[in-house]
């Protein structure tokens, strides 16, 4: 991680991979293949969303998926990709998609190993059709339960139990973001030689940013605090500027720069209904892997009452509020949250 500019330029993340290994005793090595295998399947991904103006992929397939949303054609594409590529590896003993009801098994005809992996294949779909960039979102766990094959209660580990947690953002270049719980490090894809090299080693979040991203739109159906909570952070106070507003829809893009230059990204829950408060966002597809990076970088990831990552999962594909950025702003907002009676937004 000391490298000099020239050679961080030749420094792939196969290389950063082996490094990562060798530090480890006793490591067999199934990490290491399992990541190689997910960047293969990232790199088809991202040529794919690349061209997607070009041929035919846009557009819905006339299907929904379980949260009851318009299925894009690239989101079943990418799907299908990542668990093609990491099926037969021999490194995973099961698998749980975003866009896919139920646990995926591996096929019985190949070897099990003793990972878990959890994706989130394309986010912010809906943003493709306009040309805005879109994520995929990964989460690695280990094996609980006994005998070869994972089950559902794997699935289920709360997010201090992550291996490891990334994502990959198709933005004007595409860049893969990990961790593995020893710092978080940028890889950015040189599609001239197919390699994703190491453009960001030790990435930090700064302490406090001067960007706020919501959905604005959805201010009427928020709770009061939350609603004085953004009021403040338009008001200037001790000379400096109100913050900024930055919402893109899509949620890699947005954490991915609040990441690189501090900020807040909230996606409270929706009080339109106040017995029944519907949350967006899932924990264990976006939210629990993104927490993982975020801490690793120094910031914070809550509901606004609790810390994301030692919520006990319920659900395959539960929901929550997920506030999540620099540090102090997310402490802000935990603050401004005080006194109020927990509510029950998991779902
Ligand atoms: P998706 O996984 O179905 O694409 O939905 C998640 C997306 C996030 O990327 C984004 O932060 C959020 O939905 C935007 O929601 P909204 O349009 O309600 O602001
Ligand atoms: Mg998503």
């Amino acid at each position: 991680m000391t490298e000099s500019p020239m050679s961080q330029s030749t420094y792939t993340i196969g290389r950063h991979l082996m490094e990562q290994q060798k530090s480890f005793a006793g490591s067999t090595g199934h990490f290491t293949s399992l990541m190689w295998d997910l960047t293969i399947a990232f790199k088809v991904i991202s040529t794919e969303v690349n061209k997607a103006g070009l041929v035919d992929v846009l557009g819905l397939t006339g299907e929904t998926n379980v949260h009851g949303e318009g299925v894009k054609k690239l989101d079943i594409f990418a799907h299908d990709t990542i668990f093609k590529c990491m099926d037969h590896g021999g490194h995973l003993c099961l698998m749980a998609s975003e866009e896919s009801p139920d646990i995926l098994p591996i096929p019985a005809k190949f070897e099990k190993g003793e990972y878990i992996l959890l994706f989130d294949p394309l986010d912010g779909s809906s943003n493709i059709d306009v040309n805005v960039s879109v994520g995929s979102i990964f989460s690695i766990l280990r094996k609980k339960s006994e005998g070869p094959d994972g089950r559902l209660e794997d699935c289920l580990q709360p997010g201090t139990e992550q291996v490891a947690a990334g994502y990959v953002v198709y933005g004007s270049s595409t860049m893969l973001v990990y961790t593995s719980g020893e710092g978080v490090h940028g890889f950015t894809l040189d599609p001239s030689i197919g390699e994703f090299l190491l453009s960001h080693p030790n990435m930090k979040i700064p302490e406090r940013g001067s960007v706020y991203s919501i959905n604005e739109g959805n201010h009427d159906h928020w709770d009061e605090r939350t609603q004085e909570y953004i009021q403040s952070l338009k008001n200037s106070r001790d000379g400096n500027k109100p913050y900024s507003l930055r919402y893109i829809g899509s949620l890699v893009a947005d954490f991915h720069r609040n990441l690189l230059q501090g900020g807040i990204f909230l996606y409270p829950a929706n009080y339109q209904d106040p017995d029944n408060p519907r949350p967006k966002l899932r924990l264990l597809y976006e939210a629990n892997p993104l927490a993982f990076i975020v801490e690793q970088a120094g910031g914070q990831a809550s509901t606004g009452h609790e810390r994301i990552m030692e919520i006990q999962p319920t659900s395959l594909h539960q929901k929550i509020p997920l506030i999540i950025g620099s540090g102090k702003d997310v402490e802000a907002y935990e603050t401004s949250l005080q006194g109020v009676i927990t509510p029950n937004t998991s779902q």
